[in-house]
């Protein structure tokens, strides 16, 4: 797809879907800095591809969240996180022909039995509302579908502009919260629901208007998926 053919599809749905944006070659070099984090971080050298869905469950049981934090924590400050995000800067100043800088590092993870962090019906906006941002997401470790709980998205929502009244969900100070608007239900008619299948090479790019939520996990692996936000620079005012 060309520069302009994002942009478009972007203004016109709210998202577009980047294939073939991480190589084979980042893919394997994530992956491995995410292991390596956790091992490191919790002090466990045999954490493997295969064992680390068990171990993260069985933190999430156990209410270790905050290992489990700061071992995403370190995974952003790796070589493979930090050159993913620098490309998705170069990505956003080329397809909008602005600059832009980057202003939060994320992960979703998505867990079996668990919606501590999975995210209701929300719009980034309410979290950013004096600022115009983007969003993105990319698969780390394993795909993301709709069985492992992959984000959904309301096509065309981001038409709506921000959504202003909104309720507060948050079930304890370890989970996630969201900002829900009051009418979701109407909302809920107007627009169709899509799940976002991302291959390990795609990232998808999502509008800061756009409404979204996590989905339940069904599978016994957990979901990775990287997130960055960026700012567009505002103009300097001699
Ligand atoms: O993938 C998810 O669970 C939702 C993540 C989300 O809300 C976001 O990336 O802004
Ligand atoms: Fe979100």
């Amino acid at each position: 797809m060309q520069r302009k053919t994002y942009k478009k599809n972007f203004e016109k749905n709210g998202y577009v879907i980047i294939r073939n944006f991480i190589s084979k070659s980042s893919q394997d070099k994530l992956s491995k800095d995410l292991i390596f984090s956790f091992q490191k971080n919790l002090k466990l050298k045999s954490i493997n591809e295969k064992n680390i869905h068990g171990i993260l469950h069985n933190l999430e049981r156990n209410s270790d969240y905050d290992d489990m934090y700061n071992s995403v924590k370190k995974f952003h400050d790796s070589y493979s996180f930090k050159n993913t995000v620098e490309k998705i800067v170069v990505f956003s100043n080329n397809i909008f022909k602005k600059k832009f800088k980057v202003i939060n590092l994320g992960m979703a993870q998505g867990m079996n039995n668990s919606n501590r962090t999975s995210y209701k019906w929300h719009q980034e906006k309410s979290y950013y509302k004096n600022k115009k941002t983007l969003h993105f997401q990319f698969p780390i470790l394993n795909k993301c579908n709709k069985k492992n709980g992959t984000m959904s998205v309301l096509k065309k929502s981001h038409l709506l502009g921000r959504v202003k009244k909104t309720k507060f969900f948050k079930k304890h100070n370890k989970s996630v919260s969201s900002k829900t608007p009051k009418n979701i239900n109407k909302i809920l008619k107007q627009f169709s629901e899509q799940f976002i299948n991302l291959k390990k090479s795609d990232l998808i790019l999502f509008h800061e208007n756009l409404l979204h939520r996590s989905n339940k996990n069904f599978t016994n692996k957990v979901r990775f998926a990287g997130i960055v936000r960026v700012q567009e620079r505002p103009n300097r005012v001699k």
